[in-house]
């Protein structure tokens, strides 16, 4: 009894800035840990606010975010109102569908609504009594020396709050991390891609999904691409990405069927004709951000976590799973090091900025490999490659997106594993192509073939390899 009593009294006071997902989240995993926590967040209460226009309507939750949730009880409240992505289907330019599967029965991922998984985990955050959720608290600025912070409200008044340790979750743009940049050795980078993304509705056709609901749909065009994710009242939001200045090029409604006539025909009847002629022009096409930096904290006061440490393109769908990780990472590192601020800050940034830097890496390759020569035959192509060496040899060949999705192999390792399952596959096909050749040659000058019948043959190859090319 006097113990707890003498607990209370020197309970340290965190403060989580930002209470987007990962925020809210950290809240919780804090609270549990018996901390004073307060939250503040810049907007309304998104559980009273009657419109909720924000980033992305809906986020594939894998594994890495599962396990999160699953550290404060919230997995199964979140998995059953979210919606199973049992395979990819691709949708060529001809119309025609196909699956491919993400791995084995069992293996993922799911389709969540945001505006709900946040609202569920700010009501979490709150049944803890020592938890204190403030909105309408815009933080202005904060010392690094004393952990004062300063924030404004919409009525123009300014707040004073103190906190033994400052978390930064306030985003890609975090208001925290600006103080990070006046600092010496403090790393930044910051790098907008060329692409924007537009979000538009497939409504349901005759209270159906318009398209199959357990998949994760996807238009590989190379420059352009289209990717839709099903929510529970059975519509789908389809997001188009591409580039800025082709956003810009498209000016009118007829444009815009002219647009997805030639890229997405298939589309136009299940958003419908006057539905894309009117939501294209609703909002601007958003920009995507990838930010990288280190160290993630200052002294024993302060540190970055989710978006605000790590923003990443969302061409691998693990910006908010990737966020989530982070909590698990501070919370183990926290008992290893009996939450003694000055070295469980010191010893996160040591462990996860390698990992954070990976993820935003892949991202970011994969963005431009997609741009590059992805189209719909050749994302085929790639995943059954992948999929094939990995069910002939399970055990040497991940693939990394499994790796990436369904696993918490940390991420800078499984890049690493990649490269050297690249080497492995490059050597087997190095070996295979010798074996090939010198058979081929054994072969030629045992029975010399008739020259012209051959050309032909050689020639419709060629035709083939150049298909596998063209959209
Ligand atoms: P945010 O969600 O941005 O929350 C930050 C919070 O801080 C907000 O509530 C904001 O109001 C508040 N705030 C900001 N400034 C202040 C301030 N000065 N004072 C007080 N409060 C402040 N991730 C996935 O895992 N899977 C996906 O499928 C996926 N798809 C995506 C698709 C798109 C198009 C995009 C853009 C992103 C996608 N992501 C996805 C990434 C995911 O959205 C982010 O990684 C995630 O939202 C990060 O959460 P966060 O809490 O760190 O930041
Ligand atoms: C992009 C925007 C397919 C939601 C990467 C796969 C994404 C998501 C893929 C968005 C792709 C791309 C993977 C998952 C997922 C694939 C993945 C991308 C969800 C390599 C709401 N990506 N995304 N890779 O494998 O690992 O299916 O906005 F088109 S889920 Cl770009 Cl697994």
């Amino acid at each position: 009894m006097e113990e707890s009593a003498g607990r209370q009294a020197e309970r340290k006071v965190v403060a989580v800035v930002g209470g987007g997902l990962v925020g809210a989240l950290n809240a919780c995993y804090f609270a549990k840990r018996g901390f004073e926590v307060e939250v503040f967040e810049m907007r309304e209460d998104i559980r009273k606010a009657k419109i909720v226009r924000g980033r992305s309507i809906n986020l594939a939750l894998s594994h890495r975010g599962r396990q999160a949730l699953k550290g404060v009880g919230m997995e199964e409240k979140i998995v059953s109102k979210g919606i199973p992505m049992h395979a990819r289907m691709i949708h060529s330019l001809n119309g025609k569908q196909s699956p491919i599967p993400y791995g084995k029965k069992g293996q993922y991922i799911l389709s969540v609504d945001r505006a709900n998984l946040n609202k569920e985990l700010l009501t979490e955050a709150e049944t803890y009594p020592n938890t204190k959720l403030n909105f309408d608290h815009k933080l202005q600025d904060w010392s690094a020396e004393t952990g004062q912070m300063t924030f404004v409200r919409s009525d123009g008044c300014e707040n004073q709050i103190q906190a033994d340790l400052i978390v930064g979750c306030d985003g890609a743009f975090s208001a925290i991390r600006k103080h990070f940049l006046r600092r010496s050795r403090f790393n930044f980078s910051q790098t907008y891609i060329p692409h924007g993304y537009m979000e538009l509705t497939m409504p349901p056709i005759n209270g159906e999904f318009a398209m199959k609901p357990n998949f994760l749909h996807i238009w590989p065009r190379n420059t352009f691409m289209m990717i839709a994710l099903p929510n529970l009242d059975m519509t789908f939001t389809c997001t188009l990405f591409m580039p800025f200045d082709e956003f810009e090029k498209i000016t009118t409604g007829d444009e815009v069927i002219e647009f997805f006539q030639k890229y997405f025909p298939d589309a136009i009847p299940l958003i419908g004709v006057d539905a894309l002629k009117r939501d294209y022009f609703q909002l601007p096409a958003q920009a995507m951000v990838s930010v990288k930096c280190s160290p993630y904290h200052i002294g024993d006061k302060c540190v970055l976590m989710g978006d605000a440490a790590h923003a990443v393109v969302p061409f691998y769908g693990q910006g908010m799973n990737a966020g989530f990780e982070d909590c698990i990472v501070f919370d183990e590192i926290m008992e290893q090091f009996n939450e003694d601020f000055s070295a469980v800050l010191s010893e996160y940034t040591r462990v996860r900025v390698p990992d954070d830097h990976a993820i935003a890496d892949l991202a970011m390759y994969n963005y431009i490999e997609m741009r590059a020569h992805v189209n719909s035959k050749w994302f085929l192509f790639r995943k059954y490659v992948d999929d094939i060496l990995h069910v002939l040899m399970p055990k040497t060949i991940i693939p990394l997106y499994t790796m990436v999705t369904f696993t918490r192999t940390r991420y800078h390792e499984a890049v690493e594993r990649w490269h050297w399952q690249d080497k492995v596959i490059n050597r087997g096909l190095l070996f295979s192509g010798a074996v090939a050749v010198l058979g081929g040659s054994y072969l030629l000058i045992k029975n010399p073939p008739d020259i012209s019948e051959l050309v032909i043959p050689a020639e419709k190859m060629w035709n083939r390899i150049l298909a596998l090319k063209t959209p």
